[in-house]
């Protein structure tokens, strides 16, 4: 992380309503930990989502085909474990599949199997943050151009940075390609609430995990046993948001970018917070309607027999 990073990072300490991007969620033990939430029974959307994959693909390969032809390049952000790319690769057949995350270690191990698993298709991983404004660093590519945007990670944008970042990729598309990207779907509180607080305590430390991430990435003393999780739905905002909680008067310190000027230090109240991270649930037609306005032509869906989770396929023709 550089020094821009951080004076940001500590800028959002810093705010009255203190605030932490949820990228810093996930170092290694981060990205495990989330790895173990979906396979919490609470947590009902990688499951949902990974069963919608399976039953569709052959049509979503299909239907991508039919709209714009043979898939050059699939581009997958925030790859992870690359996992349910799997269930693409077999239809879709791209010429490359390129996989951009922070944690490029993470996603290396996980290519390993894939390249085994799919010798004919060429697969690379690159460092990148798609939600930094930085160009993507996307190689030149003769043909349809797909994204792959699965998780329901859009919940982590409002609608307005959503509707942004869909935007850039169907830039990205140059006039050929798609975005395949799950949604979470508005649905009953009390199974939204569940799916943020397990019974486990997964999402908890999870959540607290990232105290443990900001010590390490900016020097600061974060005592994990001050801080509780705290998770609820705001039915007007449509989003779960995700905070942590001081649980009694405390003081953090941590090391600011010389130069900076920032303070070094900050006191929180008891009940005071830090807000990391929104996820917002959307209706089918709202999702739908947000990816037309990004400027794509055409959208197909698919969901769960619950209408728990949507899958969406956005077309430039
Ligand atoms: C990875 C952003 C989709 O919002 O459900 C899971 C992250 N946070 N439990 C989500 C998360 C708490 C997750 N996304």
């Amino acid at each position: 992380m550089d020094d821009n990073e951080r004076t940001q990072l500590i800028a959002g300490l810093l705010a009255t309503q203190a605030r932490v991007a949820p990228t810093y969620f996930y170092d290694l033990a981060g990205s495990r930990l989330f790895e173990v939430i979906t396979l919490l029974d609470e947590y009902y959307p990688t499951v949902t989502e990974t069963r919608i994959l399976e039953r569709h693909a052959p049509d979503i390969a299909t239907a991508f085909a039919d709209a714009v032809g043979d898939c050059a390049l699939l581009v997958e952000p925030g790859a992870g474990n690359c996992e349910k790319v799997r269930q693409l690769l077999p239809g879709l057949r791209p010429a490359h599949y390129l996989a951009l995350d922070v944690s490029v270690d993470f996603v290396e191990q996980a290519l390993q199997s894939l390249r085994r698993a799919f010798p004919a298709i060429a697969m690379s991983v690159v460092a990148a943050d798609i939600t930094q404004t930085q160009p993507w660093p996307l190689p030149d590519s003769r043909g349809g151009r797909l994204f792959f945007y699965p998780g329901s990670s859009i919940g982590n944008f409002t609608p307005d940075q959503a509707r942004a970042l869909v935007a850039r990729m169907h830039a990205a598309c140059q006039g050929r390609g798609g975005l395949l990207i799950g949604v979470d779907l508005v649905k009953d509180h009390s199974v939204l609430h569940a799916a943020y607080n397990d019974a486990l305590g997964v999402t908890a430390a999870f959540n607290l995990n990232l105290l443990r991430h900001l010590n390490r990435l900016i020097g600061s003393d974060f005592r994990l046993q001050q801080w509780e999780h705290h998770a609820f739905y705001d039915e007007t905002a449509s989003r779960i948001e995700m905070h942590l909680r001081a649980r009694e008067p405390l003081q953090v310190q941590w090391r600011s970018p010389a130069g900076s000027g920032l303070p070094e230090r900050r006191a929180f109240e008891a009940g005071e917070t830090i807000h990391t991270e929104n996820s917002y649930k959307y209706t089918a037609d709202a999702f739908a309607a947000l990816l037309r306005d990004a400027g794509f032509a055409r959208v197909r869906r698919w969901t769960d027999e619950r209408d728990y989770f949507g899958v969406f396929l956005a077309t430039t023709e």
